[in-house]
């Protein structure tokens, strides 16, 4: 089916760039990201969204290429206002991103689900895409390390993912449900095909797959899952995640990542580098060039995965 609605699932920097891509291919609002929510964390009294947040800027073309997150462009007055006070400066802040986790938080003790405030703040930002938490509950990433468990923030950030990772857990995932937007999404029956984006599979993607229904959701969608591998030739394309599969005594390879997520995805596409791994595998799989520098190589993969789809 050459034509329909995308969802796409999307962690931080990788997925959001592929979003991007999707965005920038299909026509306006025929996109769904549906975003994690497990690096999501209150902090300064502020209900913070990284990964939605990363969704929401690249989108809007706002985002800070350099750091993939927060937004191009900051000023910091109000975090050397803190750190001057003594006040908690390891997570960086830049003041026109902390208008939004200020705007956020009030509609949110307001009463406002989490869904509703980030779709309005994407409209607001002038995108045309249904940006969505995968729910509306809060689930919170910690990471399971020899020293104990850490909150994922403190992992990521404030031990810049040194410690070893043994286990992951999705604190509040067992009581959470996939937001309204999502499920719709995932049950149009006109739907081109879902996206599982090169993000990391077990802090980005694994907490949107832990809320009950979702996978569920995602398998009874009525076209296919293509998932993009994040691993190209032996390595992460960017963050922890090669460094996490060797820590959890897995292969750092594409055919780990397929049997990682097992029946959820229904063919991958790996990086023409990797083209050898292709026999390898259970499923259909397209080999294409996976690395996004430049916007054209975000919309020619976007445009690699909606073919593997309509060849399915
Ligand atoms: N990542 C960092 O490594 N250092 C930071 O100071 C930092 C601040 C920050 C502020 C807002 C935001 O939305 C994201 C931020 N991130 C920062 C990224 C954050 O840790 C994300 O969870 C990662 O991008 C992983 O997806």
């Amino acid at each position: 089916m050459n034509v329909g609605p995308v969802v796409a699932l999307s962690g931080g920097v990788g997925g959001a760039k592929l979003a991007l891509g999707l965005y920038r291919v299909l026509p306006p609002d025929s996109l769904t990201v549906i975003c994690n929510p497990g690096d999501d964390f209150d902090h300064l009294g502020l209900r913070i969204c990284p990964d939605a947040d990363t969704v929401l800027y690249t989108l809007a073309g706002l985002a800070n290429s350099e750091t993939g997150w927060g937004r191009g462009g900051e000023t910091w007055t109000f975090m050397q206002a803190l750190a001057a006070l003594g006040g908690e400066s390891w997570f960086r802040l830049g003041d026109g991103d902390l208008a939004l986790h200020v705007e956020r938080s009030r509609r949110l003790a307001a009463g406002e689900p989490l869904s509703h405030v980030t779709e309005n703040v994407a409209r607001r930002l002038g995108v045309r895409a249904r940006i969505v938490p995968a729910c509306d509950a809060a689930v919170r990433t910690t990471v399971r390390t020899p020293g104990g468990r850490l909150p994922f923030q403190h992992y990521f950030v404030r031990d810049r993912c040194e410690p070893v990772v043994t286990g992951f857990d999705f604190e509040g995932a067992g009581d959470a449900r996939p937001c309204g937007a999502a499920l719709a999404a995932l049950a149009d029956p006109s739907l081109r095909c879902v996206v599982v984006c090169p993000s990391n599979p077990f802090i980005s993607i694994d907490p949107i797959l832990a809320v009950p229904g979702m996978a569920d959701a995602i398998r009874a969608a009525a076209a296919p899952v293509i998932g993009v591998s994040p691993i190209v030739g032996g390595r992460a394309v960017k963050g922890p995640t090669a460094k996490m599969m060797r820590e959890l005594g897995l292969d750092v390879s594409n055919r780990a990542i397929e049997r990682h997520y097992g029946d959820v995805v229904d063919a991958w596409i790996i990086d023409s580098e990797d083209a050898a791994d292709a026999a390898g595998f259970d499923r259909p799989v397209r080999v294409a060039p996976t690395l996004m520098r430049t916007g054209a190589d975000k919309a020619t993969l976007a445009r690699a995965v909606l073919e593997l789809a309509a060849e399915l």
